[in-house]
């Protein structure tokens, strides 16, 4: 009598044991699914509400053609008007590792850049789209590599990459394709 006593004393209390945990559990799985639904959601707003942080900023170059296609014309937003192209001077080479061509924009405020897009209107025999280079964000006193391309043979080269935060960027070439030169219509850094 007594077993089945503490049995049918003890019974009730494990099952509430046992209920209290069951609601914890469904406590802690409802804060989850909440807290990732909304990680998911911020996640995915910033991917689809990325846009082009380049857009009007500061930019500078190692060099220009001359007047005509200073670095400002890589960043007004047109991508297909060829008066509105950013060209470097000639180098006599097509390695320019020694004097790299490269444009850098000041994004003027930190963002969290997740890819680029860029323009070099190289079509039909003209190809004067970088073949080697880097992309680079600023941070943490230096500079660090977020693409690096070799081979490269897109006139439109659109790459994404894991979130980087930064304020600064940069695209620095070091081989070319047919001619010594760069040439950039519209480079869109794309961002939140
Ligand atoms: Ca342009």
């Amino acid at each position: 009598m007594l077993r089945h006593s503490k049995t049918r004393a003890t019974a009730p209390d494990d099952e509430a044991g046992h209920g209290i945990g069951r609601v914890t559990r469904r406590i802690f799985l409802l804060a989850a699914v909440v807290a990732g639904g909304v990680g998911a959601w911020l996640a995915l707003g910033g991917y689809f509400m990325t846009h082009n942080v380049a857009l009007y900023k500061t930019v500078r170059a190692d060099s220009i053609y001359d007047e005509r296609y200073p670095p400002q014309n890589a960043v007004d937003g047109d991508h297909a008007n060829i008066e509105s192209r950013w060209l470097s001077a000639r180098t006599n080479s097509l390695d320019w590792t020694s004097t790299p061509h490269w444009i850098e924009i000041d994004l003027g405020q930190a963002y969290t850049i997740t890819g680029i897009r860029f323009w070099t209107g190289a079509h039909g025999e003209y190809k004067w789209q970088p073949s080697d280079f880097v992309f680079q964000a600023f941070g943490d006193g230096d500079w660090m590599d977020v693409i690096s391309e070799t081979g490269n043979d897109n006139a439109v080269f659109e790459r994404k990459f894991p979130p980087v935060e930064t304020d600064r960027v940069r695209l620095v070439a070091t081989r070319g394709t047919d001619i010594g030169a760069l040439r950039l219509y519209e480079i869109e850094v794309l961002g939140y």
